[in-house]
């Protein structure tokens, strides 16, 4: 896709944040609420929904367009765009609480939310607040479809599997007692898998199936293929690279590119990086990883930066990124396609493209 193609694609997704944040925010003026809260809450919406790079968002739109095959009726385009903009909410609700979470300085290049002057700790209920809108939003659209239930269950129970992750990320990660050995490959897969996969990639593609009416379940060549299973097959993998490739950009990314400064050094989190260099350590190394990981001291993150560079971890992850790129590859050839209202192999082949070597 052309680079003025995916901007006409993004204005047009933008567009719709227009509509539905107008909606939400008449709301709560009808209830006579006033003018600095109406004010408050449109900021909170604004500063924190749309001014990331919108890919989960826009994933549902793209996956409904290629389930169908054709372009999108203006009706549809709106359903979907909806649904993603839910999608974003629901990210934007994880981002503000997790930069508290993680003590982290800016997102998106800008000040993190709870770092803009006056919203310090009422960043948690504004939280609360743009998980709310989700809610809002499902049943302005959607109270009339069958699949309303099947829409709020799927959005509720990511959430919880989300902060199911955000919970073992935090555990493994203790403020004030590093212990290396608590950390294993093991234990980052589950991390990312329930942190970031399940919303990130199998929560838009789930949702642009109900949108789609894909079934549960239909035979295709005398097999059973349940397509909600087939995608998480899919999609979990691949959301793990997602996670890995955070957690390297996080160490080897610049501000400028990435939007944010990394934290994971200082906060003891059971990152990629880490484990990676934790398996190719020798002892002395080693040393240096336990006495200076999770400091909170920018010179010991410095050292264990210095480290990651000796043991060159930019080259053992270009190669994990060529071997992972491999296996997704050979994962989706296997997703057996059939006509009509099933699922194709280019759902996943576009999340693909759209991650591979990202650098931001
Ligand atoms: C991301 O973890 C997970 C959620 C649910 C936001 P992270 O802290 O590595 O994300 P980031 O690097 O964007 O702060
Ligand atoms: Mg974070
Ligand atoms: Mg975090
Ligand atoms: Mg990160």
């Amino acid at each position: 896709m052309s680079s003025t193609d995916k901007a006409v694609r993004r204005a047009k997704f933008e567009a719709v944040w227009k509509v539905v944040k107008q909606e939400l925010v008449d709301h709560i003026k009808e209830q006579g609420m006033p003018d600095d809260v109406v004010d408050w809450f449109e900021r909170n919406l604004e500063y924190n929904t749309p001014g990331g790079k919108l890919n989960r968002g826009m994933s549902v739109v793209d996956t409904a367009e290629i389930l169908k095959g054709r372009t999108l009726t203006d009706d549809e385009y709106f359903k979907a765009a909806v649904l993603g903009w839910g999608v974003e909410l629901l990210q934007a609700f994880f981002l503000v609480s997790d930069d508290m979470m993680d003590s982290s300085i800016t997102r998106r290049g800008q000040p993190c939310y709870y770092r803009v002057p006056r919203v310090g700790s009422i960043a948690i209920n504004d939280s609360f607040m743009l998980e709310a809108a989700i809610y809002f939003l499902l049943k302005k659209h959607f109270r009339s479809e069958s699949y309303y239930v099947d829409l709020i269950e799927l959005f509720m129970e990511t959430t919880l599997q989300t902060e199911i992750g955000q919970l073992i990320d935090l555990t493994t990660a203790p403020e004030d007692s590093v212990d290396l050995n608590k950390f294993s490959l093991e234990k980052h897969r589950l991390i990312v898998t329930y942190k970031t996969a399940y919303y990130s990639f199998y929560l838009p593609v789930a949702l642009a199936y109900w949108l789609c009416g894909i079934p549960a379940e239909y035979t295709l060549k005398g097999k059973t293929v349940k397509p909600f299973e087939l995608a998480k097959d899919v999609l979990i993998p691949l959301g793990e690279y997602f996670q890995v490739q955070d957690d390297f950009l996080d160490y080897s990314g610049t501000p400028e590119q990435i939007g944010k400064i990394g934290t994971d050094i200082l906060d003891n989190k059971c990152s990629w990086c880490v484990n990676t260099a934790l398996a190719r350590a020798t002892p002395e190394q080693r040393k240096i990883l336990d006495e200076n990981y999770g400091r909170k001291d920018k010179e010991c993150e410095a050292r264990v930066k210095a480290l990651y560079a000796e043991l060159d971890i930019a080259g053992i992850y270009a190669e994990y990124e060529e071997n992972v790129y491999k296996k997704l590859t050979g994962i989706i050839s296997d997703v057996p396609e059939g006509g009509e209202g099933t699922v194709k192999r280019e759902v996943f082949t576009s999340f693909l493209s759209k991650i591979y070597k990202r650098q931001k």
